[in-house]
C-alpha cells in the first residue's frame, strides 16, 4: 500500500467544521467508547462531558442498541422506503410519536438534523399550499439560531460564520427575530432568565413589515445549543406560540439537541409546556448509533397535505434513500426502550439541580463572564482574549482534553451536555477540571 493511503495518513479525510491543518498537526483521535468515556489513541480515558455532539444520551456502546442493530443487519440490511416499507420503520415512528406532545404524531424520517429542518420547512410550504395559501412562503428564524447546514437551515439560521460564505445563495424571503441572550440584563441566571420575554414581540414587527399572509413558519430552537447555550427567557416561548397562532404562522421547534431527555423531559416542548406545530429531531433519537433524524408533525398538518392530493398520487415529493433505514430504526426502538427502562429523562431532571449548583460554582473562576444552564446543559462564557476571539475557549477545550475531559466550545463559550447517565462525582470531575484549566489559560 503506498504511504499516501496508509490507515495512519490523515490527508484524505477533509474534516467537517474543523481547522484541518491545525488538527492534522496535533490530532485528537478517539478509538473506543463505553458508557461515560472515550478512549483516546494513546489509551487515555476521556470523560465525555458533551455526549459526543449532544447526542449519545444513554452513554456509549450500550449493549441493547448494539444487539438490536446487529440483529437487524443479519435479517435485512436495507430496504427502500419509496412505495414500500418495512415493519421497523412503522414501529419506530409509533415509538417516537408516543414521546411527542399530544397531537404531533405523524413522523417523517430523515438522516440528520439538517435534513429534518429542510424537511420541516418543505412540509410547512406544502401545508399552506394544500390549504390554498400558497403565497405563505416566507420563513422567520432567529439570530444565533443553528438549524444545520442545508441551504434552508443556514437561511433560517442565524450563525453569521455559517452564512457569510454563502450569502448570495441563501433562500430568499427569510427574516430573523433577535436572539434572547443578554448578559447585561441576565448574567449568571440559574435556569430560565426572568428578563427577555418581550423579545418575542419582535415577531409583531416582522408581521407588520411582511404581512402575515406571506409568512409560512417561524423556526427556533427552544434552547439554543450550538450558538453557546441560550436559555429561553421565562414566558418567551409561550408568547411566540401565542403570536404564531394569532397570525396563522406555523411554529417549528428545532429539538435536535433538546429532544430525548436533554432538559429532563422527552422534549423541550413538554418541559416548557408549549406545543409547536412541528418538532425537528435527530441525535438522541437513536442515541446516535446510526445516522437518523425525524420531523414530528401535527396530525392536521399531515392530513391536510396528504388529503390534498388525488388518491394514488404521491402527496409529498420529498424523501431520502436512507429514510427509516432498518438499522437506524432498530437503534431508535432500542434506544427509546432504554431511555424508558432506565428512566433517563427523569434522571436528567433529578440531576439538574446538582448540575446547576456545580457549574455555577465556577462563577468566581478566572475569565468567567457568564454561566447559563438548564436541564443537563450548561454554558460558561469567557471574556475573550484581547484581539483573539475564541482563542481562550479553544485552549481551554484543548487542555481539558489533555486532562481527560471532553467539552465543547463555540466562540468564547464552553458548552457541556453529558450523557444522561452521568454520576454526581463525574459532574464534579468535569467542573473541577475546567476550574484547573481556567487557571492555566492566559
Ligand atoms: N438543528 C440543531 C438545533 C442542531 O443543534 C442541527 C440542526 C443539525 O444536525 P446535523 O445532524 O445535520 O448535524 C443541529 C446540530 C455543537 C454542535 O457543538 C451542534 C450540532 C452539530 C455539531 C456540533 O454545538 N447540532
Amino acid at each position: 500500500m503506498p504511504p499516501e493511503s496508509s490507515p495512519h495518513d490523515l490527508a484524505s479525510y477533509w474534516m467537517p467544521f474543523t481547522a484541518n491543518r491545525q488538527f492534522k498537526e496535533a490530532p485528537r483521535l478517539l478509538v473506543a467508547a463505553k458508557d461515560m468515556h472515550y478512549t483516546a489513541d494513546d489509551g487515555r480515558q476521556i470523560l465525555d462531558g458533551t455526549a459526543g455532539l449532544w447526542c449519545v444520551n444513554a452513554g456509549h456502546c450500550r449493549d441493547e442498541i448494539i444487539a438490536a442493530v446487529t440483529r437487524q443487519m443479519h435479517v435485512m440490511d436495507y430496504a427502500p422506503s419509496f412505495q414500500m416499507g418495512h415493519p421497523l420503520a412503522f414501529e419506530a415512528a409509533a415509538r417516537v410519536a408516543e414521546l411527542m406532545p399530544s397531537g404531533l404524531d405523524r413522523i417523517f424520517f430523515t438522516n440528520s438534523g439538517s435534513e429534518s429542518v429542510d424537511s420541516a420547512l418543505k412540509i410547512a410550504l406544502a401545508y399552506h399550499r394544500a390549504r390554498g395559501e400558497g403565497q405563505r412562503t416566507r420563513f422567520i428564524g432567529r439570530e444565533r439560531g443553528y438549524h444545520g447546514v442545508g441551504f434552508g437551515g443556514i437561511s433560517v439560521g442565524g450563525m453569521s460564520a455559517n452564512r457569510k460564505a454563502f450569502s448570495a445563495n441563501l433562500m430568499p424571503g427569510t427574516d430573523h427575530l433577535p436572539h434572547t441572550l443578554s448578559i447585561e440584563h441576565a448574567a449568571f441566571s440559574r435556569g430560565q432568565p426572568q428578563w427577555g420575554a418581550h423579545l418575542a414581540d419582535d415577531l409583531e414587527r416582522l408581521v407588520a413589515l411582511h404581512d402575515a399572509s406571506t409568512i409560512a413558519a417561524v423556526i427556533v430552537e427552544p434552547l439554543a445549543g450550538s450558538a453557546g447555550v441560550l436559555v429561553p427567557p421565562a414566558g418567551y416561548l409561550e408568547r411566540l406560540r401565542e403570536l404564531c397562532t394569532r397570525h396563522g404562522l406555523l411554529l417549528i421547534f428545532d429539538e435536535v439537541i433538546t429532544g430525548f431527555g436533554r432538559l429532563g423531559a422527552a422534549t423541550a416542548s413538554e418541559y416548557f409546556g408549549v406545543t409547536p406545530d412541528f418538532i425537528t429531531l435527530a441525535k438522541g433519537i437513536n442515541n446516535a448509533a446510526i445516522p437518523m433524524g425525524a420531523v414530528a408533525v401535527k396530525r392536521e398538518i399531515h392530513d391536510a397535505v396528504v388529503g390534498a392530493a388525488m388518491t394514488g398520487a404521491i402527496e409529498f415529493m420529498h424523501g431520502y434513500t436512507y429514510s427509516a433505514h432498518p438499522a437506524a430504526a432498530a437503534a431508535a426502538i432500542a434506544a427509546i426502550d432504554l431511555y424508558r427502562r432506565e428512566r433517563l429523562f427523569d434522571r436528567a431532571r433529578e440531576l439538574a439541580p446538582y448540575w446547576e449548583q456545580a457549574v455555577h460554582g465556577l462563577a468566581d473562576a478566572p475569565h468567567v463572564k457568564d454561566i447559563r444552564n438548564l436541564g443537563l446543559v450548561a454554558g460558561i462564557e469567557l471574556e475573550p482574549r484581547a484581539g483573539q476571539p475564541g482563542k481562550r475557549a479553544y485552549e481551554a477545550f484543548g487542555k481539558c482534553f489533555e486532562q481527560g475531559v471532553m467539552i465543547r466550545y463555540t466562540g468564547d463559550i464552553l458548552a457541556f451536555s453529558p450523557p444522561l447517565i452521568i454520576q454526581p462525582a463525574q459532574i464534579d470531575h468535569i467542573f473541577d477540571t475546567v476550574r484547573t484549566v481556567l487557571r492555566e489559560v492566559a
